[in-house]
């Protein structure tokens, strides 16, 4: 199962053809240079080009009036001068002679894209397209945008393949207000958007872009927008917004398709968004979409005007969706200020619709009213307001290359285990040395006097040396002493070769040894084993009393409390270990395995005891990349499981910035 490239040339054929310092950013470059940058990185070539076609008058109807569409028909036999006019109708939009061609083109791209994720033809794919859509409205065409791409091919979607969920994510620098408008009070469309938003001062400078507009009447709780009040904002802001808000309620709704209003305008550099976020942010955001609506993902370009991170942040996502290994997450730190007020009002505007936020702090009244003064005043920041972040650098480096390693998934099995298809049997051909074997032998069998075992563990460390090469991408291994193979490998990792490893155990508690003082190593264990111990920011033992078998409760913990504090911790390796009495669900387990592979570069290595084979192609398929099972819609989390989640959280918050949600307990205000 491939991954669609829809791109036309035919639509770089239209420009501005006026004066218009609003307008001169969307030039025909922006796709040229980022289709070129596809082939000249040979990702081109990996995916399944796909032709576009026109939109017909029929699909452009499900979102748009007649009236308007006979307008815009009108435009290709207008003189410059009546362009000119029929362009002051609108905002921030300029028309062409060929622009209605495009613009068919745009959405019937879309719609060409769904076909091909919703009959199977490919899994996900991407579509380059001009003129953008998400600003243009039923009956107006406004920031570039003629016709609405992603909101036809929401409704066409549901109509055709009878779809009763889709997500659309919204990462454009800019709220896509006319995507809000179509689908405010249908609850069958969720739309999530960020976007500069400066209490109101940022174009298109709308009331109803701030966090509180949460849709109307049946819709009520399906619209979530994320206003940025600062730009500067970085990959720690972005991430945090995804695991604390868009992730949990994502999981929750469980939608059978996911389309991204893919604008690159939120990426360093851009003239528009003025924000700090890197590239390769967007491997990460595409990456944690992927597991969502068994990996039905169709991302339609929409803004995007830095001719060098644009084409950058396009080969980053195409890349991602291909199932090449995310890049490094290096360099995560807390979200800012702002960022955390904002994290705050959206979650607390949303607390009484989804119960993933039911612990969320409701928001003090006279905080909200405070942001409202902010516009009205309308003058310069007050004292003591914190400086404006600086704005996006000149220069960035170029994302280093994601080179995917020669075998992608190797596995450890005992003899009579079949191997999985596409992965490897890994078996250590090289002689450990006699000094190598007594030093596991003392270490982790002072008293048994297993050969097979022991072989078992050189193989594990040869494996583990490769997996931090890169020869191996990820790894599983069937063992009979688990804890054993586990302190072997992490040792490994964190003591010989120096590196940070991340320790994620499922299942029975079970001592680890070594422990994790080495401040190379984090554990997070998951187990209904009871305990109040205040461990470290090392060792986070996450109790959840009645078992993994709370799903809502178990992917509350993963997506706020694992996932932020594995990209923090931007471990090395990833060592995922399902002990004995493991009651997480099949398709929990899975998740949470297909999640993971976006830390330490997709080098997740899988423990699993020799009872567990009957989980070992079902794992093993999830660690080359497909797409995990949707978990269906997800009721409340246990009441229990998510105070624990919360407890854990705000301990851990002070040494772990990316587990904040509020500004209180972040130092600055004290403890809440
Ligand atoms: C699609 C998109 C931006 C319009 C900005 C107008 N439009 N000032 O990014
Ligand atoms: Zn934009």
């Amino acid at each position: 199962m491939g991954t669609a490239l829809i791109y036309d040339e035919e639509m770089t054929k239209y420009k501005l053809l006026w004066v218009d310092p609003v307008c001169k950013i969307e030039v025909p470059e922006r796709l040229t240079v980022s289709h070129q940058a596809l082939i000249k990185s040979g990702l081109a070539d990996r995916c399944v080009s796909v032709p576009v076609r026109e939109a017909t008058d029929e699909d452009i109807l499900l979102v748009h009036s007649e009236e308007y569409l006979e307008a815009v028909k009108k435009t290709p036999y207008m003189t410059l001068e009546d362009l000119q006019v029929f362009t002051l109708k609108y905002g921030d939009v300029y028309f062409h002679p060929n622009i209605y061609h495009c613009a068919k083109l745009a959405a019937g791209a879309a719609l060409q894209l769904v076909d091909s994720v919703m009959t199977g033809k490919v899994r996900n794919g991407m579509a380059l397209v001009r003129p953008p859509g998400h600003h243009s409205m039923r009956s107006a065409a406004n920031g570039f945008c003629v016709f609405n791409n992603v909101a036809i091919a929401a409704r066409y979607a549901k109509q055709k393949y009878d779809l009763k969920r889709v997500l659309i994510v919204d990462w454009d620098i800019h709220h896509g207000q006319g995507v809000q408008y179509c689908f405010e009070d249908d609850p069958s469309v969720l739309y999530f958007s960020w976007h500069r938003y400066e209490h109101q001062k940022f174009w298109p400078n709308l009331r109803e872009s701030d966090y509180d507009a949460v849709g109307k009447d049946k819709g009520v709780g399906f619209n979530v927008n994320v206003p940025w009040n600062k730009v500067g904002m970085t990959n720690s802001d972005f991430l945090s917004i995804f695991c604390h808000i868009l992730l949990p309620v994502a999981y929750e709704f469980c939608p059978d398709l996911v389309l991204v209003c893919a604008g690159f305008d939120s990426a360093i550099g851009d003239p528009e968004g003025e924000m700090s976020a890197s590239p390769d942010v967007f491997a990460h955001l595409t990456h944690l979409l992927m597991n969502l609506a068994g990996g039905k993902l169709c991302a339609v370009l929409e803004g995007g005007y830095n001719l060098t991170s644009l084409p950058q942040s396009v080969c980053q996502t195409v890349q991602t969706l291909l199932g090449d290994p995310a890049p490094p997450s290096a360099n995560l730190t807390g979200p800012c200020r702002s960022a955390l007020e904002t994290l705050h009002c959206v979650r607390s505007a949303h607390l009484p619709y989804w119960s993933c936020l039911s612990h969320a702090a409701e928001l003090p009244t006279s905080d909200v009213s405070t942001k409202r003064a902010k516009l009205t005043e309308g003058k310069a920041p007050q004292a003591g307001e914190e400086e404006k972040k600086s704005a996006a650098v000149a220069e960035w480096p170029e994302p280093p290359r994601r080179v995917p390693p020669p075998v992608r998934t190797a596995a450890v099995l005992p003899d009579g285990v079949a191997c999985p298809d596409r992965c490897q049997r890994f078996s250590s051909s090289e002689d450990p040395g006699p000094a190598t074997v007594r030093k596991l032998r003392e270490t982790f069998f002072r008293d048994a006097n297993d050969g097979g075992a022991l072989h078992t563990l050189v193989t594990l460390t040869a494996l583990v040396e490769k997996m931090l090469k890169n020869e191996v991408g990820s790894g599983l291994a069937l063992v009979s002493n688990v804890p054993a193979a586990l302190a072997c490998a992490a040792r490994h990792v964190a003591a010989a070769l120096n590196k940070r490893v991340l320790v994620v155990c499922v299942g029975d508690r079970m001592e680890v040894i070594p422990g994790t003082e080495d401040g190379k190593t984090v554990l997070v264990q998951f187990s209904s084993h009871e305990s109040d111990e205040q461990k470290g920011k090392y060792e986070v033992p996450v109790c959840l009393k009645k078992g993994c078998s709370d799903v809502p409760g178990f992917m509350q913990a993963v997506l706020s409390l694992l996932l932020p504090l594995g990209y923090e911790f931007d471990p090395s390796l990833v060592l995922l270990v399902r002990t004995a009495g493991c009651e997480v669900c099949d398709s929990a387990w899975q998740q949470l395995t297909g999640l993971l592979q976006g830390l330490a570069q997709g080098h997740t290595l899988v423990l699993m005891h020799e009872e567990e084979k009957s989980h070992v192609a079902t794992t093993v398929s999830r660690l080359l990349g497909d797409a995990a099972p949707p978990l269906g819609p997800l009721r409340a989390p246990l009441a229990d499981h998510m105070e624990a989640v919360e407890r854990i959280r705000h301990r851990l918050q002070t040494e772990w910035k990316l587990l904040q949600t509020t500004t209180t307990g972040c130092g600055e205000c004290g403890e809440s």
